[in-house]
């Protein structure tokens, strides 16, 4: 009732309205406003012809970007879920010395958060106070951004910014780092794991929308287009105890003997897993960069030798396979040296007749030649490449190397017998083990993994059982007081292996005093769970035999791995071998 009142009362009051005359408004309105559009398009017209460049720069300085969000890398774990590469937050403090005032107050904080002393963090801000961006400190701890975050919330500071990134950290340091590797400072894998599984450990970076200055600084962060990805967690086949302790006893032998470098290979003989993998020498993935070089290689993966006597037990098994002998067939390696053509085969000993077992016991190469010379080259050739040799091992770490398996219609009658222990083929340490992992297990062939594996993949078979288990038996003689690696012996368990002593091929035939000594063993040798091949470069401390530089290191190692496993002691009755049917004749 009331508004209807009002209008009415509006509308008596325009009724009785006239209009004023605005002749005189009219035309100073218009001269204002056309003295408004010459100020206006003269401007223009000015700045378009005298300001071009100095606007052009301006616009150039500030312009939206869309910058990444680092994703958090994915971990790398050991089999047990023990980490082997973390990647802890970090920030990096940005400051716009221009925004930023320089009050006692704030300085104060800032130096005691920052742990950055207060003369310094002056001295900075001052000589680029007229800089709009930079990075007063880089990659500091959370618990520090924290205190400063506090600060800047309690002192209403302005002109600070935090940008989160990423830092790998390697727990296991130089035990792991060659099978771990390492990531770039992009936080991009450069060297094992952390680069065969690059994509699975990285995630998606976000993206946010920045405001960026002409130099490609960050000036303002606009909003959040895309949250990161973290990356996924890579569980490993490698058991950190065990890598731990094949690192103490490789690095231990390696300083004994004065020897170049070392490798060795532990493997799980049911599933193929690498349970442990470790190279001498080695380097500390979180320190320096430099100092590296000749250190970084994963020397078990990538480097190759001449496998020597450790291939006999291959050649006799190819031969109790195809029935051309059987562990107890007499074999003449009187009297240590065998002519063949314009060369000669030799042992270091003449150890007579002995049986095909003896063979093994001793490492006669003369015996194992005349084992060889009893089947077709291509049978010899087809043995090695079913187990592995010349080929990759499926474990997908980069630079693997394959070795070297020439083809069998290349071989001479030399050749033939030289092949047979070992030299003109060359196998990495993770080779060998995966072929004395072939007699471990029955005589099948697993791939090998450094990654866990939940169900053991499906072998192919290259031994028979009985042919694996005659193998296992030479294997044990071995190890035994009248072998040639006694010190592989584990008290409470029985062990088999082999030793190998190969001088190093060098331009134009076999240095004198250079060697590779290598042993290859398992255990316990009644169901055999676990596989290790070591191998050092070069000895020079006196003693270079496989049996008294490579063997000891496989007993120190598994005198504890026995135990970390579990693994029931199989040698019930003390000090004595089952030697009963393989004893050598001689
Ligand atoms: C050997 C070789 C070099 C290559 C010989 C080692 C050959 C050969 C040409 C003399 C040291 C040495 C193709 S030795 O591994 O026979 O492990 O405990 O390097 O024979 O013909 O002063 N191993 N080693 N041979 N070459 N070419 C024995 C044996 C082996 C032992 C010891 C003694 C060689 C028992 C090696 C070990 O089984």
């Amino acid at each position: 009732m009331a508004s209807l009142k009002t209008i009415s009362t509006r509308q008596r009051v325009a009724r009785r309205w006239s209009p004023p005359d605005f002749g005189r408004r009219r035309r100073l309105v218009l001269a204002v406003l056309t003295a408004a559009l010459i100020a206006v398009t003269g401007g223009a017209f000015l700045r378009q012809i005298w300001e071009t460049d100095f606007l052009q720069d301006q616009g150039d300085r500030r312009y939206l970007r869309e910058v990444a969000i680092p994703a958090h890398r994915g971990m790398v774990l050991d089999r047990n879920g023990e980490p082997l590469a973390v990647s802890t937050p970090v920030d990096t403090v940005i400051a716009n010395p221009k925004q930023l005032e320089r009050t006692r107050d704030n300085l104060a904080a800032i130096s005691k958060a920052l742990g950055m002393p207060l003369d310094e963090l002056r001295e900075q801000l001052e000589e680029k106070s007229e800089k709009s961006f930079i990075y007063l400190r880089r990659r500091i701890t959370p618990d520090r951004s924290d205190r400063l975050m506090e600060a800047v919330q309690r002192l209403d500071i302005k002109g600070l910014e935090m940008q989160r990134e990423y830092r790998r950290f390697y727990p296991s340091g130089e035990l792991t780092a060659h099978v771990v590797g390492f990531t770039d400072i992009d936080d991009a894998g450069q060297e094992g794991v952390e680069r065969s599984y690059n994509e699975w450990l990285t995630g998606t970076p976000g993206a946010r929308r920045v405001l960026k200055d002409g130099k490609n600084r960050v000036v303002k962060d606009v909003e959040n287009v895309r949250a990161p990805k973290p990356g996924r967690d890579l569980v490993l086949s490698i058991d950190r105890r065990l890598q731990f302790l094949a690192y103490r006893e490789l690095k231990a032998a390696v300083e004994k003997n004065k020897a170049l470098g070392g490798s060795a290979v532990i493997l799980d003989v049911n599933t193929g897993e690498v349970l442990a993998m470790v190279n001498q020498p080695s380097y500390n993935p979180n320190g320096r960069r430099d100092n590296r070089r000749g250190r970084m290689r994963n020397r078990a993966i990538t480097d190759v030798m001449e496998p020597g006597s450790t291939v006999k037990p291959f050649v006799v098994a190819a031969a109790l396979e195809k029935r051309v002998v059987t562990p107890t067939t007499p074999i003449n390696t009187s009297p240590g040296v065998l002519q063949v053509g314009q060369y000669t085969v030799r042992d270091v000993h003449n150890y007579g007749g002995l049986n095909v077992t003896g063979v093994i016991t001793k490492s006669s190469n003369i015996g194992v030649t005349k084992i060889a010379w009893m089947m077709p080259a291509e049978e010899l050739y087809q043995t090695y490449r079913r187990l592995g040799f010349g080929q990759l091992t499926g474990s997908g770490f980069p630079a693997e190397s394959a070795g070297q398996l020439p083809h069998f219609k290349g071989w001479n009658r030399f050749e033939h017998a030289t092949l047979s222990f070992g030299y003109g083929l060359s196998v990495s340490t993770l080779q060998l083990a995966q072929a004395y992992a072939v007699l471990a297990a029955d005589g099948v062939k697993r791939p090998i993994s450094l990654i866990k594996v939940d169900q053991p993949p499906e072998g192919e078979r290259v031994f028979s059982v009985a042919t694996a288990r005659a193998m296992r038996a030479m294997l044990e003689t071995v190890v035994s007081s009248v072998g040639t690696a006694k010190d592989a012996a584990v008290k409470g368990y029985r062990v088999g292996g082999k030793t190998g002593t190969a001088k190093k091929a060098v331009a134009g035939g076999y240095a004198s005093r250079k060697y590779q000594s290598v042993f290859a063993g398992m255990l316990p040798l009644s169901n055999p769970r676990l596989v290790m091949a070591v191998m050092i470069d070069e000895p020079s401390g006196g003693v270079y035999y496989g049996g008294k530089v490579a063997a000891p290191v496989f007993a120190s190692v598994m005198v504890d791995a026995v135990r970390l496993l579990n693994i029931p002691p199989d040698q019930v009755e003390e000090g004595s071998p089952r030697l009963a049917g393989v004893e050598p004749t001689r």
